[in-house]
């Protein structure tokens, strides 16, 4: 297998936390996403990353179907429930830390365009989102010590990287100063080596 990846995405850090928590061997390829005509569109249409390239030559996309492939390919602690209830629970911590990032990535591409050409409707659209989906995420935990069920799960993993894009990326939205809650989850996450391996920086 390989992953199409680039350090700085949190989406490919999620895949590369999934690999290292599961011990399952991935080679890694670096793209850099920004020119429109990449190599990578030759596996996902989309031109996105990250991309897992199987070894019948399949692609698989985006992050969340990746994860959950990887989950089923080994045994060794599985990272989402099998359990309906249970499983929606940590695929909907997912969906909301991803939507996050979507927003964020969004909020920064907008930011980076001249400034006369930023439309401040869309800045404050996609600011909202982020800001309401960090205010839920901390609310979900709690002061609880993990996401879902008192057991590390793909929730935690989809949070931290959630929460580690926003702080290299938009340090002045500041959750860590307004959410003690996640700031200590954050925190004792980012010891576990594939945490700490893969942060942002
Ligand atoms: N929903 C996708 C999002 C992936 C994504 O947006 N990746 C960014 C890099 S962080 C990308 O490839 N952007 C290139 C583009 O949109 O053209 C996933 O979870 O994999």
């Amino acid at each position: 297998m390989q992953l199409l990846v680039s350090l700085l995405s949190p989406y490919g850090r999620k895949v590369r936390i999934v690999l290292a928590e599961k011990r399952i061997e991935c080679e890694l390829e670096l793209f850099d996403v920004t020119p429109a005509e990449s190599p990578l569109n030759a596996y996902n249409p989309l031109g996105k990353i990250p991309t897992l390239l199987l070894d019948d030559g399949s692609a698989l996309y985006d992050s969340r179907v990746i994860v959950e492939f990887l989950d089923a390919v080994s045994p060794i602690g599985r990272l989402i429930p099998k359990g309906n209830r249970e499983r929606v629970a940590v695929l909907r911590w997912e969906a909301l830390a991803d939507g996050v990032l979507d927003a964020g990535v969004l909020l920064r591409q907008e930011t980076l365009r001249p400034k006369t050409e930023q439309s401040t409707a869309w800045i404050e659209r996609q600011r909202g989102k982020v800001e309401r989906g960090v205010a839920e995420m901390a609310r979900d935990l709690g002061e609880r010590d993990w996401c879902h069920n008192e057991r590390f799960t793909l929730a935690d993993i989809s949070l931290s990287c959630c929460l580690g894009w926003l702080a290299f990326r938009h340090p002045e939205l500041d959750w860590r100063g307004k959410y003690a809650n996640l700031a200590h989850h954050y925190d004792r996450l980012s010891q576990r080596p594939a945490f700490a391996e893969t942060a942002p920086r």
